[in-house]
């Protein structure tokens, strides 16, 4: 039995961030079913993922990275560089504070899990598709997000821009950013990323 524990369900897009993580590294775990509502103490503030080793509980995603990132050999998901570890916190938390928050409700209403007047399901598409071109020039400057590596950035990217094409308008999107395209080829060739994939089919919503 693995020693480092996973508590959250694949497709939740946080907990793939971990998971790929985990596999960017070579850390072996065991993911355990929660979610958001069923995680209790284990998350107070009812979300996952959540992670436990021996007696260590922890919640929000960076914080479960930077602890695996630090404890376990295996490449590095932040930079030991400062400039290229601030790159890749800065586009970290710019994916977490820009683009999830437009696209995780985005999903939730075209997955059918969330209502939601059309107005607003319709402000959070026009909301990533002006985001896009940010991450559409970044990624033809540089081949990962934070410069020539895969970093801890592009595994909190992977898990939204891998939906996409579930979405049809979301697919017209990616297929319209070529330099994102290209990132997405390379970072699916990777094993943490095939690993990870959540398997799951979603039943658009109208
Ligand atoms: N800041 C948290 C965000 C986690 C998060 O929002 N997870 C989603 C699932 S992907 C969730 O639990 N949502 C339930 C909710 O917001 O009520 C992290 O980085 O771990």
């Amino acid at each position: 039995m693995a020693d480092i524990k996973i508590h959250g369900v694949p497709p939740s897009t946080f907990t793939r961030t971990v998971r790929l993580g985990c596999h960017e590294k070579g850390i072996d775990y065991e993911i355990v079913a929660a979610r958001p509502d069923g995680i209790g103490a284990l998350n107070p503030f009812g979300k996952i993922p959540a992670m436990t080793h021996g007696d260590l509980t922890l919640f929000e995603s960076s914080a479960i990275l930077r602890y695996l990132d630090r404890v376990f050999p295996g490449p590095k998901l932040w930079p030991e560089e400062a400039r290229q570890a601030a790159l890749c916190d800065q586009w970290a938390s710019a994916i977490c504070d820009s683009l999830v928050g437009a696209a995780l409700p985005y999903f939730g209403a075209r997955f059918g899990f969330r209502q939601m007047p059309a107005d607003q399901v319709a402000r959070h598409l026009e909301r990533i598709r002006a985001l896009m071109p940010i991450f559409e020039q970044r990624l033809g400057a540089s081949r990962y997000l934070a410069g020539e590596n895969v970093t801890a950035a592009d595994l909190y990217l992977v898990p939204i821009f891998f939906y996409f094409p579930e979405v049809p308008e979301l697919k017209a999107i990616g297929e319209a950013s070529p330099n994102c395209v290209r990132w997405a080829r390379e970072m699916g060739g990777r094993s943490s990323v095939k690993a990870t994939d959540p398997q799951f089919k979603p039943h658009l919503a109208a």
